[in-house]
């Protein structure tokens, strides 16, 4: 009964979304956070192994590499919260280094439940570690984490991947002060952020030769035609990455080939798109590594050390709540 009444309240929060971002006068839109159900979080972890998209590998390199610096500078016991764990793997040069020193408690946090059970395998076989996993959204599942804390533990939030870079600035903002209200003062946060790079290094990523951005793109209408009882014709779109130089990111779109008519049943909703009119699934801003310490200072934090990957440049974070 009650996984009934939670499915049910996830398609109608899906369709909602849908129906508001698809009658959105002028730039239609969907939210990027409906990329990762099953079928778009197995290829993003597909996109991760890509040649052309170096971000995932970079971040994984900060971590391995940095790993003690980052763990000496958490002193005392530590409860690990991750937002958006995805697979697990680039967590555990952290996890290591903290069961090493002591017993610590890892709560990764993630909407799509095969990532979530991918991730506990994963990582279940590391010594003196205590996995307790949230289905949640973000906040949701931070609020829980928190709450599990014990006495004397400092919790340090993972939000690695760059992530944030789905937010437009103010908002990324606005989310990383949500993060602090829930944290403590002396809790530390990890934050991964993509640094600036060339247009063409930026479209090669966010338009692979093999087509697994635009699948994982497109899987986005597939979902609607699945969850929704929609008739999206797939062929008749295409997956665009475009570089918004203004804000600073890449931005991912799925353009209508001609001029049709898409019928939503679930979502009671009539769609006509316009030739070349596309849908705006998902931006990904780039950073200065220099305006990091202005971002968390704004929040509520004081960035103490910054980790940059120079081969694909991306910087890793250790913001502490003041
Ligand atoms: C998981 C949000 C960091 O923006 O680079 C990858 C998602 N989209 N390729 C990113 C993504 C297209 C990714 N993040």
């Amino acid at each position: 009964m009650l996984v009934h009444g939670i499915t049910a309240n996830v398609t109608y929060d899906f369709a909602v979304s849908v129906r508001a971002g698809l009658t959105k006068p002028g730039q239609k839109e969907l939210p990027s956070m409906y990329l990762y159900d099953d079928v778009g979080s197995a290829l993003f972890e597909v996109i991760c192994h890509l040649p052309e998209y170096g971000l995932t590998r970079a971040d994984e390199r900060v971590l391995r590499r940095n790993a003690s610096d980052i763990v000496e500078r958490m002193t005392g016991p530590v409860a690990v919260a991750e937002l958006g764990s995805g697979s697990g793997k680039k967590t555990r040069w952290l996890l290591e280094a903290f069961c090493r020193r002591q017993r610590t408690s890892y709560y990764p946090i993630e909407i799509s439940p095969s990532a979530l059970a991918i991730c506990e395998r994963e990582l279940r076989d590391i010594d003196a570690i205590s996995i307790l996993g949230f289905e949640r959204e973000y906040l949701d599942g931070l609020l829980e984490a928190a709450a599990h804390r014990r006495v004397g533990q400092r919790l340090l939030v993972l939000f690695l991947g760059s992530t944030i870079g789905n937010f437009d600035r103010p908002a990324g903002n606005e989310f990383l002060a949500s993060i602090r209200r829930i944290m403590q003062q002396g809790d530390a946060l990890l934050l991964g952020t993509d640094l600036e790079k060339s247009d063409a290094a930026l479209i090669r990523a966010y338009d692979d030769e093999l087509g697994v951005t635009a699948a994982f793109n497109l899987n986005l209408l597939a979902r609607i035609n699945r969850e929704l009882g929609a008739n999206f014709d797939l062929q008749q779109f295409e997956h665009v990455a475009t570089i918004n130089h203004e804000a600073r990111s890449v931005e991912m779109h799925l353009r209508s080939k001609r001029r049709q008519t898409v019928n939503i049943s679930l979502a009671e909703l009539v769609v006509e798109f316009r030739p070349g009119e596309t849908i705006w699934t998902e931006s990904s801003h780039k950073y200065k590594a220099k305006e990091i310490f202005q971002i968390a200072g704004d929040a509520g934090f004081r960035c103490e050390a910054q980790w940059i990957d120079e081969q694909w440049p991306f910087a890793e974070n250790l913001l502490i709540a003041e």
